[in-house]
């Protein structure tokens, strides 16, 4: 870690997953709690107990990364414009298909993401096993099974994403069909050239899905707006769907397939 630079890791997870469990038990007392700017959502952060040059950031609960809800938008801004250098995704391991909805989401977002599957006391105790290893490959990113509750894990996934924010790779699952595949790539190669490369991506399946706050925020001209409606509505008449519909039928199509 370069010196005088602290490393940032962004806790994010569905509601009732654990997070703030696991928030208290990697920070400790050492906890601030403000607000996000300019609206009452709670914003906690606080040092890693095992070492104070790691900040770990509570992202308020969310199911999503759309528009729709203020925790969603105060989300995503803040990982879209403060970049922080790793996520740390908790999920439900005992709720798995719901809580992995957002996983494919934060995925696409840029940043280095690590998955702690929360609840492994709970899982032992029903005798499910979830294979790690295997849904390390699908997601291509590290995975450690946790208790929050039990402090199980806990230290073993700070470390993984420390680790994986020094190395700061990215990669991002390309889980959708290739007519939707083909649309993103000619989003990503003609509509984003002000966009930094990691965020492409993200940027190309939100114009896809006509996301208003994406849509306000990209300095397109009309005539690029035009183009874009009229490629989507192309696209929605082949397939007979809104790509909005498409886009969350295939990512819950991804999950399953791999669960
Ligand atoms: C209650 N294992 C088990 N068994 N439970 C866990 C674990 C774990 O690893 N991690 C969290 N929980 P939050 P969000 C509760 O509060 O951290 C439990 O929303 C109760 N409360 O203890 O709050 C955790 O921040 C009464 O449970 O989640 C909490 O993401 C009866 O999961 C709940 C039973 O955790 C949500 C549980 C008065």
């Amino acid at each position: 870690m370069s010196k005088g630079k602290n490393l940032r890791i962004a806790l994010a997870g569905n509601p009732n997953s654990g997070k703030t469990t696991l928030f208290n038990a990697l920070t400790g007392s050492n906890q601030f709690v403000g607000n996000w700017p300019g609206v009452t959502v709670e914003r906690k952060t606080g040092k890693y107990r095992k070492n104070k040059e790691v900040e770990i950031i509570d992202l308020p609960g969310i199911y999503s990364l759309s528009p729709y809800t203020l925790e969603e938008v105060v989300a995503r801004n803040y990982l879209l414009e403060e970049n922080p250098e790793v996520i740390l995704n908790i999920v439900d391991g005992t709720n798995l298909e719901r809580n992995l909805y957002l996983t494919t989401q934060l995925k696409e977002i840029g940043i280095p993401v690590v998955i702690a599957v929360n609840m492994a006391d709970i899982l032992r105790k029903n005798d499910d096993k979830i294979n790690i290893k295997q849904l390390e490959q699908e997601f291509g990113c590290p995975i450690v099974e946790i208790s929050a509750l039990k402090g199980e894990g806990i230290d073993e996934v700070a470390t993984k994403a420390i680790e994986v924010a020094q190395k700061g790779n990215v990669n991002t699952p390309e889980l959708y069909t290739p007519d939707i595949e083909v649309i993103l790539n000619d989003f990503h190669n003609k509509y984003l050239n002000n966009i930094p490369e990691s965020q492409k991506r993200w940027y190309a399946v939100k114009l896809l899905e006509r996301d208003e706050e994406v849509l306000k925020n990209l300095d397109l001209t009309d005539q690029e707006l035009d183009e874009i409606e009229a490629k989507i509505m192309d696209l929605e008449t082949e397939l007979d769907d809104d790509t909005e519909s498409i886009i969350t039928d295939q990512r819950y199509n991804y999950i399953s397939k791999i669960l």
